[in-house]
């Protein structure tokens, strides 16, 4: 897929009815199929009412034609618009004649994401603004869309550009001095190495914020509720839902099953798995509901650990070490003590300071606890200037980090090397050239233009 030359064609418009449907190809050169579909060349840049014919002179379609020639065009290449009645049975016709007159060609039909693909490689645009455009049509919220929108005009790319500028300017500064070792000291005194370093660092842990705030509005968050049965869960998933989503009896072991339910907090998008209620069961069922609970549990971005509040705290102490261990890396736990209004206030006095009191019944502490889940999860409460981020993202930023941390500690008294400086930044300059695709291995990006729909 990577490599391949040949011209390519889809339907760029969602499957279903519509007013207008357009088809759109794509190639090194179209004049031959453009002459081929409608024996005449088409002036680049206008609309042309075209009428498209079966081989036995049949009108297929009235259309407008669009064309581009490249590399002023979305893929870089020749591009070939046609805007048909949006039918689907039509735009089948179509295709299937486009594909016949343009054999000669050797036109083929699109994989997904290929056009994309192809704007990539012609260097129309970078890797982070390909991947904007996929979430910019995915986007499921006005935020998402308005990050999306900022990645693709080249905020987020911009930033990341910048930030290898300068590490490429402290680079070439060390590089040239390597060859005088003597002189090491004086240099990172007199190049300002330090101040510079821990400028680009700074500048770096603003990005971070940025795209960690983006990611967490393009994906969601993924809170599992978990605890011991009857402590609440159900109960509490209602509340938060503001509908009665789960069932909720005073019987252990109801809810044996994952039910999930996507809500908004603050226009962030949650995704709420109640869970089973963790336990050891001989019944085959709920023990099956428990297994989904753990595989949850390894997937979440937050898990919630309920209790019941009149539950001494170290009666909770084997369950609360399994969850622990089950969580991913990263992945904070929650700790709540539910039923709080079966609490007499001299305990609640005494309890755990740490722990947040809730009442799913009544719904005290349900406005702390939503404030709390989003102080949690990272979200620092600006829709403003937030950029579309994905988790690659986020794990190259971090590894650049990492980079830049460990060079600042070869920079550092009495444990000078300008050799392993210049082979950190060296390294930090990598990661962040693989979000716009610089040195992306070609297996990833294959994986990742993969993702997108056909026709993208
Ligand atoms: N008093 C009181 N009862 C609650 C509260 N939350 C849940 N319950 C009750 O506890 C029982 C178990 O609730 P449920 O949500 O099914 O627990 P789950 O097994 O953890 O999902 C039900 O009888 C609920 O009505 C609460 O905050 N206060
Ligand atoms: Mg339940």
């Amino acid at each position: 897929m990577m490599t391949r030359e040949l011209p390519i064609i889809a339907v760029a418009t969602a499957p279903g009815k519509a007013g207008v449907g357009v088809i759109r190809i794509s190639g090194r050169n179209l004049n031959a199929i453009i002459g081929a579909l409608f024996q005449k060349n088409l002036l680049p840049r206008q609309a042309t009412l075209l009428t498209l014919h079966e081989v036995d002179g049949q009108a297929i379609d009235q259309l407008i034609a669009i064309y581009f020639a490249g590399p002023a065009s979305f893929t870089g290449e020749d591009v070939l618009e046609l805007q048909c009645h949006g039918g689907p049975q039509l735009l089948e016709l179509v295709m299937k004649r486009c594909l016949e007159l343009g054999k000669i060609a050797g036109l083929v039909i699109a994989e997904p994401g290929e056009f994309t693909l192809r704007a990539y490689l012609n260097n129309k645009i970078d890797l982070a603004q390909a991947e904007a455009i996929a979430d910019l049509i995915d986007a499921q919220s006005e935020a998402a869309v308005r990050g999306a929108a900022r990645s693709l005009q080249g905020v987020f790319s911009t930033d990341i550009n910048n930030l290898i500028e300068e590490i490429t300017q402290l680079r070439i500064l060390v590089e040239s001095t390597l060859d005088f070792p003597e002189e090491e000291i004086e240099f990172l005194e007199s190049a300002q190495a330090r101040e510079r370093l821990k400028k680009v660092s700074d500048q770096l842990a603003v990005l971070r914020q940025g795209a960690q705030q983006g990611k967490i509005l393009r994906e969601g968050i993924q809170l599992v509720l978990a605890g011991a049965p009857n402590v609440g869960k159900s109960s509490l998933l209602n509340r938060l839902a503001g509908e009665e989503v789960a069932i909720v009896t005073p019987i252990a072991g109801t809810t044996r099953d994952r039910v999930k339910e996507s809500i908004s907090i603050d226009g962030v998008p949650i995704n709420i798995i109640d869970t089973a209620g963790l336990r050891d069961t001989s019944d085959v069922v709920e023990a099956k509901g428990i297994e989904r609970s753990w595989d949850a549990i390894r997937l979440a971005d937050l898990v919630i650990f309920l209790r019941d509040a009149r539950t001494p705290d170290e009666e909770d102490n084997f369950l609360r070490a399994q969850i622990l261990q089950a969580i991913p890396p990263r992945c904070p736990v929650l700790e709540l003590g539910n039923k709080a209004d079966l609490l007499g206030l001299e305990v609640k006095g005494t309890a755990n300071p740490e722990t947040l009191y809730i009442s799913a019944k009544t719904g005290e502490g349900i406005d702390d606890l939503k404030a709390r889940i989003l102080k949690m999860v990272g979200w620092g409460g600006a829709h403003e200037g937030v950029i579309s981020a994905r988790r690659r993202h986020l794990d190259c930023l971090e590894r650049a980090a990492e980079h830049l941390h460990q060079s600042a500690a070869f920079a550092s008294h009495g444990n000078i090397s300008l050799e392993l400086f210049a082979e950190e930044l060296r390294l930090a300059q990598d990661q962040l050239g693989q979000i716009t695709g610089k040195l992306l291995p070609d297996d990833l990006l294959g994986k990742i233009f993969s993702q997108f729909c056909i026709g993208k």
